[in-house]
């Protein structure tokens, strides 16, 4: 199969924290990013921020700051395990549709059957740490990619 095109590029990288305003706070006070957009998404359990250089012509990827909307959340789990930190790593692709059904063909388990809604209406799916060398993957189709 050929592997050219399945990935376009790291997308952003996912920061759990337990308090979202502080850790924006953080993060463009301290370290200079700009809040490029957030959002609740109730069914990932999260209230996320999109942080990024604003910088003209910049194509870096962008930092994600995920907090727990309750108790439930996956990101509430994962801060009572590990605490604050790095919780995943999101390729961008052109077609998740085609690049999920590759992943399974090579035997990566990927959590849900169907592609959910992620930030800014974007399709989502998530490769189990298992499968990827110790790293939950998230791949992400964006909003403007034709579907
Ligand atoms: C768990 N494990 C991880 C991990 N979470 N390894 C690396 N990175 C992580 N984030 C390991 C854990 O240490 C265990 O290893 C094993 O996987 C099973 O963990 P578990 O605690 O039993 O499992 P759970 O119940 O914590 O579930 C883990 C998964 C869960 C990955 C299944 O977090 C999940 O469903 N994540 C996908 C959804 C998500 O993360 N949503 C929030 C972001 P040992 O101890 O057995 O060796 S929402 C988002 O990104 C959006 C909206 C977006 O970008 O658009």
């Amino acid at each position: 199969m050929n592997n050219d095109d399945l990935f376009v590029c790291i997308d952003h990288v996912g920061l759990a924290v337990p308090n979202l305003d502080e850790a924006i706070k953080f993060h463009t006070e301290v370290l200079g990013w700009r809040v490029l957009h957030r959002e609740t998404n109730v069914e990932q359990g999260v209230e996320e921020a999109m942080l990024g250089t604003g910088a003209q012509g910049a194509e870096n990827a962008q930092i994600q700051l995920l907090a727990p909307l309750n108790e439930n959340s996956t990101i509430a789990k994962f801060l009572d395990k590990n605490g604050p930190g790095m919780q995943q790593l999101c390729y961008r692709v052109a077609d998740l549709d085609r690049t999920s059904a590759a992943l399974r063909e090579r035997g990566v388990r990927l959590l849900y059957p169907e592609p959910k809604i992620g930030t800014g209406g974007s399709r989502i799916n998530f490769a189990h740490p298992k499968d990827v060398g110790g790293v939950l993957l998230e791949i992400v189709e964006p909003a403007s990619s034709a579907h």
